[in-house]
């Protein structure tokens, strides 16, 4: 592939310095910005994840404040899950669904408090429609971006780390809950989340001024816990079952597709948007699911289009997203499947770029 052109358009972010200076050696494009796909490699950066711990520019995962007496409501608009019982302090995983119950993007939802949330989103550009739906219901709520940029520390090693920069305190923090916690007089939202299964936490960088201290002060304190650079890495998510909008799902898919059921309580998710629809849907179920999937074989190209996924000649659904696996010894892979195909152990052909392979339907890769 060819290089870049920097310009306005792809906004470099706080801790791009850091980044670079870290050896970063290629991006990917997501909310217009530029998030890191590799360091050293995709496998050593893997290895490395599961070993130590890393800091990770997910900038790139922009915040969508909702702030007003209409915050609560309007944020029950956007998604099927019901946010009655939420509590500020805590953080959701959200479908957001349109009209049609497509799937706009699936962020972390974080209660700041009954007035006050940020949606910490995916790849799509989310912003619009919630700002289009604000004013088309004439809601009292302010809707913008704000200078809001996270910074993922994940990996075993994560709490140690974490402990050492913000106080024993942060060990306290459960999954999917924040506590505010501060550096150098600055007060952030300090989360248990993150997109890995290997433990750690998300810090909202509030004010872009802070940002490079903060990575100096992570890189100069876990010098010894063989702290790096790191990112998303593209086998640990697959493996893990992270699902990635854009790649996996569009606005095409329902959340029951996209085995997000389990976040959706539609009959009681009063005032979304989608509910009716969804409801429709739900009562039939889907008639094809995203599923693990391992595929035969030396490792694969990287996915960058749907490939067929086959049952003789007959098109049963695709694969969307697939990598070696050293820990597994196998290609993995996500995919969306139709119903007469999705069972666990059913054998099916895939048409990579490369020709056909064997590959199968696995039970979850993370179960
Ligand atoms: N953290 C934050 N913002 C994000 C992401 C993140 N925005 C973009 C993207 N990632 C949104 N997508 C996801 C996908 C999966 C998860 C979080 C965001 C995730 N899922 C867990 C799971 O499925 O096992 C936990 C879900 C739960 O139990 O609630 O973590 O990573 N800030």
């Amino acid at each position: 592939m060819a290089l870049i052109s920097p310009s306005r358009r792809l906004r470099r972010t706080p801790f791009s310095e850091g980044v670079e200076a870290a050896g970063v050696k290629a991006y990917t494009v997501y909310n217009h910005m530029l998030l890191p796909t590799v360091f050293r490699s995709v496998e050593e950066d893997y290895h490395h994840l599961k070993e130590a711990v890393q800091v990770w520019d997910v900038s790139v995962e922009r915040q969508v404040e909702l702030r007003g007496p209409d915050a609560a409501r309007l944020m029950q608009m956007l998604t099927p899950r019901d946010l009655r019982g939420m509590l500020p302090g805590r953080c959701f995983y959200v479908p957001i669904v349109d009209e049609t119950g497509g799937m706009l993007n699936d962020p972390v939802a974080v209660k700041l408090a009954d007035d006050r949330w940020w949606i910490s989103i995916a790849d799509s550009d989310l912003l619009l429609w919630v700002k289009g739906i604000a004013n088309g219901y004439r809601l009292d709520v302010l809707v913008d971006e704000p200078d809001v940029s996270p910074l993922a520390v994940q990996g075993p090693k994560a709490e140690d780390l974490m402990a050492r920069v913000f106080g024993e305190a942060v060990r306290e923090v459960r999954f999917f809950r924040f506590g505010m916690f501060s550096f150098q007089g600055r007060d952030l939202v300090v989360a248990r989340s993150g997109y890995s299964k290997q433990g750690g936490f998300e810090i909202y960088v509030e004010g872009g001024d802070i940002g490079m201290p903060l990575w100096h002060a992570l890189m100069e304190d876990g010098a010894d816990l063989d702290v790096r650079a790191g990112c998303p890495n593209g086998i640990e998510r697959i493996e893990s079952g992270l699902l990635s909008y854009g790649n996996d799902m569009t606005d095409d898919n329902t959340p029951h597709e996209c085995g997000l059921g389990r976040f959706c309580d539609t009959q009681t998710a009063i005032g979304c948007i989608g509910r009716d629809a969804l409801l429709r849907v739900a009562k039939e179920g889907p008639v094809q699911q995203i599923r693990a999937i391992d595929i035969a074989g030396d490792a694969v190209p990287s996915c960058d289009r749907p490939w067929p996924l086959m049952a003789g000649s007959k098109r049963v659904g695709q694969v969307t997203s697939a990598a070696w696996s050293p820990d597994f010894k196998t290609n993995v892979a996500v995919g969306m499947v139709r119903m007469t195909h999705w069972d666990a152990g059913t054998e099916l052909r895939v048409e990579t770029p490369e020709g056909p392979r064997d590959a199968r339907v696995h039970e979850d890769f993370w179960a």
